[in-house]
Formats: structure tokens, sequence, C-alpha cells
């Protein structure tokens, strides 16, 4: 897929993105469908979903994609960067891989004959058993369809399956590399490690079937990454006949007096929370909208960006290494129920999805935080054991990354203690309580964290903001006009930076307006059937109080 610098130099890569044949199935069951009798009468982009598009808007149920491609022998890997929200892969009419979820990468491999390859994928955007991680009343839209990239490997004996890259050191300019492998037969084999086209080592490996190999290298000409200067590295493995490049930064996060530090140094998280949807694409997001958005990132003066509420675009992140934007990476969630909580196969698709995001993304020296569940019922007895094993997989698969996850309601949350940063969603002014309130709330969240013991724990506002119809105004600064927006947004960052110095971030509920599902009760209502708090519309035109953050934003 597209991405800021290639991850294979010898590894044979083809893309399959482009135009793939397409049936809308509607209500078919998958175990149904027969393969070679489908019936492909249309064709759709890749990546792209089906049900943001004129033909098939809204609509729920399967689909089939189908393309073709001429291989040559050997083992075959499909790579897949995201499929919403459920799919069954065939290979020449062989079912070779099932997953669940959408937003992260995972794929499908098989052994095949050279010549002419038929690859089919069975779609499926409902919801239900198949995918436990999507619910119909999530407050955004979820689109279906392939809706990231799609990649054919050619596989070598030797695989390296992954490839992390941590700092050690950044003053003694060390890192950590490991690197995951599989081979279909064991023995020695030859490993070389380059860093920005600089030899780092080269020796001979004794391979197992599947392996890891770590080593600590020094790489003393590298520039430290960091928000203000955010140099990038680039480190070549390759093991037998394949290869994997990784970029990354040299950077130090911690947690420390009750303030986030990048380098040793505390930084005020100043951003926006960010959905990857739009009205024609879904959740596909076109290169043009990624280097959109991280253009209107940087001039609001943003130096924080959440990713609400599921894992982000690579190029994305790709695009906020270089800006060095600071991310805040999550999985997918919103305000699950306790019995999805409580309910094991449910538990167990979380830890696959959190397990393939950071494999994703592990790398990304923006990401700074690793976040869960949003709003979901941390302040229940029967959550807490949840967010302890899932906040547990993410400090077991990196340790160099602090973790959170977004409360509801900071005033009744019993998980605090599970995690490194503290994190609020509050709305005043908005759902509870007048503007003039909105500096006492936020105090009163501070003084409540720190007299439950966590004083020493960074707290960050992660979401906060009010409705604004686009251009949408009247003389009383009414309830979803633009100036209430804009005020209410004035108020909370005014006395963020100047009346106070205990909460150290802030994510404005949201960039952009997206299309929701939301539409429980009147204030919940959202009007066009978006959910409108954007800075932005959803087609990125700015609102009154976009120029208001950006007056508080630049002046830091
Ligand atoms: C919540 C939630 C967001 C969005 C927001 C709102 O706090 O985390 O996803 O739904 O409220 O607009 O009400």
């Amino acid at each position: 897929m597209a991405r800021r610098f290639a991850t294979h130099e010898r590894r044979p890569v083809a893309s399959l993105d482009g135009i793939w044949d397409f049936a809308f199935l509607g209500e078919t069951d998958p175990d149904d469908v027969v393969i070679d009798q489908l019936a492909f009468d249309d064709v759709m982009a890749v990546p792209g979903c089906f049900d943001a598009t004129p033909a098939y808007a809204g609509r729920r149920g399967l689909a089939a994609y189908r393309t073709s491609v001429r291989i040559e022998a050997g083992r075959q890997r499909l790579v897949f960067e995201g499929v919403q929200h459920w799919c069954r892969v065939y290979w020449n009419g062989e079912r070779i891989r099932e997953h669940a979820g959408g937003f992260t990468r995972f794929w499908a491999e098989t052994e095949a004959e050279a010549g002419e390859a038929e690859i089919v994928v069975l779609v499926d955007n409902r919801f239900g058993e198949r995918s436990p991680l999507h619910m119909e009343h999530f407050d955004w839209y979820a689109y279906g369809g392939i809706s990231r990239s799609v990649e054919l490997h050619r596989l070598d004996p030797v695989r390296i399956d992954a490839l992390k890259i941590d700092t050690v050191s950044v003053t003694g300019r060390r890192i950590d590399v490991r690197i995951d492998y599989t081979v279909d037969e064991s023995g020695p084999s030859a490993l070389t490690i380059d860093c920005d086209g600089r030899a780092l080592l080269a020796e001979t490996v004794d391979l197992e079937a599947t392996g890891t190999i770590t080593k600590t290298l020094e790489i003393p000409w590298a520039a430290t990454w960091s928000p203000e200067d955010p140099n990038l590295s680039t480190l070549t493995v390759r093991l037998g006949g394949d290869d994997l490049r990784e970029r990354f930064g040299l950077r130090e996060v911690r947690t420390e007096n009750g303030r986030i530090t990048v380098n040793g140094e505390p930084v005020t998280l100043l951003g926006v929370n960010r959905h990857e949807a739009h009205p024609q694409f879904g959740h596909t997001q076109p290169e043009a909208l990624l280097v959109n958005d991280v253009q209107q990132l940087r001039d609001l003066g943003c130096n924080f960006v959440r990713g609400s509420h599921y894992p982000l675009d690579p190029l994305f992140l790709d695009l906020c290494d270089e800006a060095g934007i600071l991310v805040w990476c999550e999985s997918i969630g919103w305000q699950y129920p306790v019995e999805h909580l409580t309910d094991p196969a449910f538990v167990e698709a979380q830890l696959a999805h959190i397990d393939e995001m950071v494999a994703a993304s592990q790398n990304h020296p923006s990401i700074i935080l690793w976040g869960i569940l949003n709003e979901c019922p941390s302040w229940s007895e029967e959550g807490r054991p949840v967010y302890a094993k899932l906040l547990g997989r993410l400090r077991e698969l990196d340790s160099t990354r602090p973790v959170t996850y977004a409360a509801i309601n900071a005033h009744d949350d019993k998980c605090f203690d599970l995690v490194d940063v503290v994190s609020a969603n509050t709305y005043p002014g908005w759902y509870f309580g007048d503007i003039p309130d909105i500096p006492g709330e936020l105090d009163r969240i501070a003084a409540h964290v720190d007299a439950l013991g966590h004083a020493d724990k960074p707290l960050i506002i992660s979401e906060i903001g009010a409705g604004a119809v686009p251009g949408h105004v009247d003389q009383l600064g009414s309830l979803w006009t633009e100036s209430y927006q804009s005020d209410l947004l004035d108020t909370v960052i005014g006395h963020l930076l100047d009346g106070q110095d205990r909460i150290s971030g802030l994510g404005i509920w949201v960039l952009g307006d997206f299309r929701t599902t939301e539409q429980r009760d009147f204030l919940l209502r959202r009007p066009r059937g978006v959910n409108d708090k954007g800075l932005l519309d959803e087609y990125r035109r700015p609102k009154q109080a976009y120029r208001a953050v950006q007056r508080h934003f630049r002046r830091k």
C-alpha cells in the first residue's frame, strides 16, 4: 500500500488496489454461498466502502469482491490493511482465511502453482456474532467494504513476519531490534541489518521453524525524533531471501510527575480527536484527504491527535511521524455495554484486534499512547477485569509506551489505577450545564482524580466540545450555532492554558463532522444524521470554532 517508504526491496510485492468485480448479496448467509456460481454484475473500487457509494448507500449485507492476478509458483501472502467488518478469503475457490474487525492489517497465505489466480473475498457489514467488535449504535456510521489497500507478496522459504524497533537510549543512540520469522526448513541463514544505508550487522544465524532474533544496536549518526524536529531513520533487515524495512525515530516517552515527557521534556498535548470518515469514501481515506487533514492539524497549531475510536490508516501515521504530531492510537470501542465486556468471544476478539493494532503501528515514533475501549464500563465491577486484561496485553506487547483509556464519567470510574495516563471525556456546556461552569467542572475532575491518589499521573481531557450545524448562526448564540461552539471551546482552552496547570492534554471533540447512527434522544439527536461537533464540516470546511482554537493553539 502507499506508504512514505518502501517496506520491501527483495520480496516481490504487487498492489491489488484498483477496480474489482462486485456483487451485493444482501441477506445471504456466507455459508450458503457457492463461490463458482457467484454472478458478479457490478464493479467496486478497492480500497473503498461499498455502502458509501450511490448504488449501495446505507446497505447492509453480504458482498462479494473478485479480482485475478498472474503469479509465479510459490507461497503467496495476501495482505489486507483493513476489511469492514467481517470477511472470508478464497484463493482459486479454496477458503484460506476468515477475519473479523476492520481497521487492522491481517494476511491470508497459500501455496500456489504459476498462472492466473482468482481471489474472491466475501465481505459482511452486518452486525452480529460474526463481528463481535462492531455495534449498530456506535456514534459513527460503520461503513463496509475492503476499506484499505490489498497487496500480494510472494514469499521466500525464509519469511520476516515482524520487525519491532525500540529506543533503548536516546543519548546513547541505542535501539533494540526484534525480528520474528518463519522458515520452511531450519538451518543457517544470512542476516544483515542496515540503518539509513549504513551497514550495522552481517552474520549467519541458525533459524528454527519459527523464532525471534533480538539485537541491541548503536546508531551514532542518528538524530533524535521530537515534535519540533521529527528526524526519522530507516532500518532494513535482510534474512535469507527476504527483507523488511521499517521507519522509526529515536525517542523516549515516559510519564513523570504528572506529565508526559518526550525525551525528558514535558509536553502539553494540544489537539483534536479525528475520525477516518468521509461522506463519499466512508472509512477509506484517499491520500489527498490524509494530506489535507495533516495540513489542517498543522494549520490549527495542534501537536496532538487522538485516533477515535479505532486504529488509524498507516499512511496517516507516516505523515504524523514526519510532521511531529503526537498520536494516541486506540483499539476499536464505543460505549459497549457490560454484557459485551463479559462475553468471552468479545474479549478474545478485542485481544486479537489489539495484537494486530500493535503489530501494524508499533514503529511509528508519533504514537506516544496506546488506548482501549472508549467510554466503556470502566465504572463497573464487571468491566474492571476486562480493562485489566486488555491493558495488560498492551503492556506485554509494548512496554515502551504509556497506556490509557477515555473514561465516560471520571467522577465514577474504577480503573484509573490500571493506566499510566488518566483521560476523561466531558461535555459541560453541551450535555450538562452552562458554559460559565466549564472551568469549575474541569477543576473538579482534576481534584477528584488527585483525591483518588493519582496526582502523579498525567491527566488529559480526551474529549470536550459542542455541536454546530455548519453555517447556522443567530443573535442569541443558541445551541447548534457556530458561535455557541466557538465560545465554548474558547472558554475551555482559555482555562486549560491560563487557568490551571494540572491538566496537560486536550483532545477537542472533533476535527471534522462525520456521519453517525446515534439518534437516541433529544440532545443526542444529530441534525443531518451527522455528529457535527467538528471544527470542520464533513468536507473539511472550517467553522467559526476553527479560528478560535487556532488562536489559542498557535500562541502556545
Ligand atoms: C462521546 C464519545 C464520542 C462522541 C461524543 C459526542 O464522548 O466518546 O465518540 O459520541 O461523545 O459527540 O457525544
